[in-house]
């Protein structure tokens, strides 16, 4: 070897030994949303991103299919075991059919969370729900009764027909319909967390049942495609649109009056809780089962139930006034 080349080799071997000890300190928490493209996941990874910088040693992949399936969660959640990350948090777009993926993720030592949407316990550590789906359940009906003194037909326009969170709220809120004297569920239907899609089947709400007060949608997309499709339709003050909706996306709903109110917990808080529990779990600073404290990092302690599941904090209401202050932020 020529002294020049041998000056490379030694130069490059050098800087590999330099760079090596500060990549190995890094972990890869890889954050799967339902798709790309929604503001409600990208508030999310704005929060897993902010864990990532206190916590120093964190790379936070951010990633999803293009569109809400489960197919396209598994082909992610394969490249991700091919890639060796550490750690996996999903909001899954079905509880089981992404659970053999993740287990083979598990058994190749990588740490596997699920958060917002759940995964079915065999294929993850823990679930982390935004907050407790009763109480979920429970505010979607309330928003829309609060404005319907006299009761009326109201429907729910949902996310997939498979999605753990918003399934599982739908039941919650049928539980307690019985206590909402006059308010008549008449339809759930499904626009996919896809904006025209979403916007279209609203729009069959309004004709299928012209007695419609209320549409009531638990996912960001679905409830901005509804106060959209009622402002269209010259249905203010007639269909009030409600459910889960973020501020940043709802403010010009609210000021139009086709939303008089709606809820959220900080979808911030909870990407950076998913990202501190992550962490935690794959450090080995915690274990995932019942009765477990797992720190939350600035939020708190997520405390793990039979299930291995935790709630991290209450919905909090939204309406014209106090929107401005929220708009700005998530
Ligand atoms: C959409 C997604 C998400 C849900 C929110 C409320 O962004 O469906 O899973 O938690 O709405």
């Amino acid at each position: 070897m020529s002294i020049m080349k041998k000056t490379l080799a030694t130069a490059a071997m050098a800087s590999l030994m330099l760079a090596q000890p500060a990549a190995a300190e890094n972990v890869r928490i890889a954050l799967v949303v339902k798709a790309l493209g929604i503001g409600f996941f990208e508030a999310a990874n704005e929060g897993a991103e902010e864990a990532a910088a206190e916590l120093g040693d964190v790379e936070i992949i951010y990633t999803g299919p293009t569109s809400t399936t489960a197919e396209g969660q598994i082909e992610v959640i394969n490249a991700l075991i091919a890639q060796g990350v550490d750690a996996i948090a999903i909001s899954a777009n079905d509880p089981d059919a992404v659970a053999p993926a993740l287990r083979r993720a598990m058994d190749r030592g990588i740490t596997v969370i699920s958060w917002d949407s759940g995964v079915a316990p065999e294929g993850r550590q823990m679930h982390l729900n935004p907050s407790s789906p009763e109480l979920i359940g429970n505010t979607i009906i309330r928003l829309a009764a609060d404005h319907l003194p006299d009761g009326g037909d109201v429907a729910i326009l949902s996310a997939t027909s498979t999605s753990t969170n918003q399934n599982i709220w739908i039941e919650e809120a049928t539980k307690v319909l019985p206590d909402y004297e006059g308010i008549n569920l008449v339809a759930t239907v499904y626009g996919d967390d896809l904006a025209d899609k979403s916007y279209r089947e609203a729009q069959g709400l309004m004709s299928t049942y012209p007695d419609l007060r209320a549409i009531i949608a638990p996912t960001t997309v679905g409830i901005l495609a509804a106060s959209q499709a009622v402002a269209d339709a010259g249905k203010i003050g007639e269909v009030n649109v409600t459910g889960l909706g973020l501020p940043s996306e709802m403010a010009g709903a609210v000021e139009s009056g086709a939303t008089l109110s709606f809820a959220i917990w900080n979808p911030i808080d909870l990407g950076y809780a998913a990202t501190m529990i992550s962490y935690n779990l794959l450090k080995g600073e915690a274990t995932a089962e019942p009765g477990a404290s797992i720190s939350m990092g600035r939020i708190g302690e997520a405390v793990l139930d039979d299930n291995n599941e935790a709630a991290m904090a209450d919905p909090f209401t939204y309406d014209a006034s106090n929107i401005d202050e929220f708009k700005s932020i998530f």
